[in-house]
């Protein structure tokens, strides 16, 4: 017997493990120009998985989450069946999701300084004149949006917001987003690292609040390198740059099929992935589960 599949993301799966529980996936496939790319990255799943536990437990005295455990000796037998689980797999609580991405910003960057440049505006919020790209936003802002059935996600305002949870939650669920942008983005610079804006994904355990999801990864979240960051320019991505920079030197159209990345270029993002991992959390990616021995 299998572990049902109940969703399938571009680049992760969630499995139902019973009892209440999910299995949490991350592959090592990456996406670029949102196209998923044919060439693994190696570590990356790991990278993603070791990250988002680093977090919640850095934040665990800010908010309960949906772990249960990452240790893969924890997880149902049938998890066995899945390839190369261990260090890629979360064992969480199943919690009722609030039906909203909850983002932070705390830098002008991507669709938010988009729409700076045609309205003076984030989130359909005023800004002060003369920000750049890539500026330090005066304050983090909570910007949520909701999944589009296709596509993209649409922004929404914090009404609305509220007419989808309810005041209290809406407005619980912003304070401990910004709190949590606040804490890591503080936590990134002390390791060189920039999290210019970062996606959550809340749900509700037990009637409490709860971090839910992956968790400030490179995935949900913009990192940039501090040393490489200048206002006024886009700055390349810790991760992604490396497929970036060949994607777009290769004369692809960006639809699909994408061209096979070089094994350099492979390489070259494994190694960011792993490097972001161990600047932000002060440890070894081969200390986390499912090293090669
Ligand atoms: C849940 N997703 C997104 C994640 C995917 C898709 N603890 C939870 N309880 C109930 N639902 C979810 C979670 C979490 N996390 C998360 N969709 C539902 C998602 C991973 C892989 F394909």
């Amino acid at each position: 017997m299998s572990l049902r599949l109940v969703h399938s993301g571009k680049v992760r799966e969630l499995y139902d493990a019973g009892d209440g529980h999910l299995l949490m996936v991350a592959s090592d496939r990456i996406s670029a120009f949102d196209v998923v790319l044919d060439e693994p990255i190696p570590d990356k799943g790991r990278v993603l998985t070791a990250m988002t536990v680093h977090w919640l437990e850095d934040l665990a005295d800010l908010a309960p989450s949906h772990l249960v455990s990452a240790d893969p000796a924890r997880f149902p037998a049938e998890a066995a069946d899945l390839p190369d689980v261990a260090g890629r797999a979360l064992l969480v609580r199943r919690a009722d999701m609030l039906p909203l991405e909850c983002i932070v910003r705390g830098y002008l960057a991507g669709s938010g300084w988009k729409e700076y440049t045609t309205s003076r505006t984030l989130h359909g919020t005023p800004l002060p004149a003369g920000l750049q790209e890539a500026d330090r936003l005066p304050e983090p802002m909570f910007t949520p949006s909701t999944k589009a059935t296709e596509g993209h996600d649409v922004n929404i305002t914090f009404d609305e917001a509220v007419d989808l949870v309810g005041k209290e939650t809406a407005e619980a669920a912003r304070d401990l987003c910004v709190e949590a942008y606040r804490r890591a983005a503080a936590a990134g610079e002390r390791t060189g690292i920039i999290v210019a804006d970062t996606k959550f994904e809340l749900g509700v355990i037990d009637g409490r609040l709860a971090l839910c999801d992956e968790v400030l990864t490179p995935d949900s979240s913009r990192f940039w390198p501090a040393d490489k960051w200048r206002p006024g320019t886009n700055p390349p991505s810790f991760d992604k740059q490396p497929v970036r920079d060949w994607l777009e030197g290769s004369g692809w159209d960006k639809q699909p099929p994408p061209p096979a990345l070089p094994a350099e270029v492979v390489r070259a993002t494994s190694e960011r992935y792993v490097t972001a991992y161990e600047q932000i959390s002060g440890r070894r990616l081969a200390d986390w589960y499912g090293a090669a021995r």
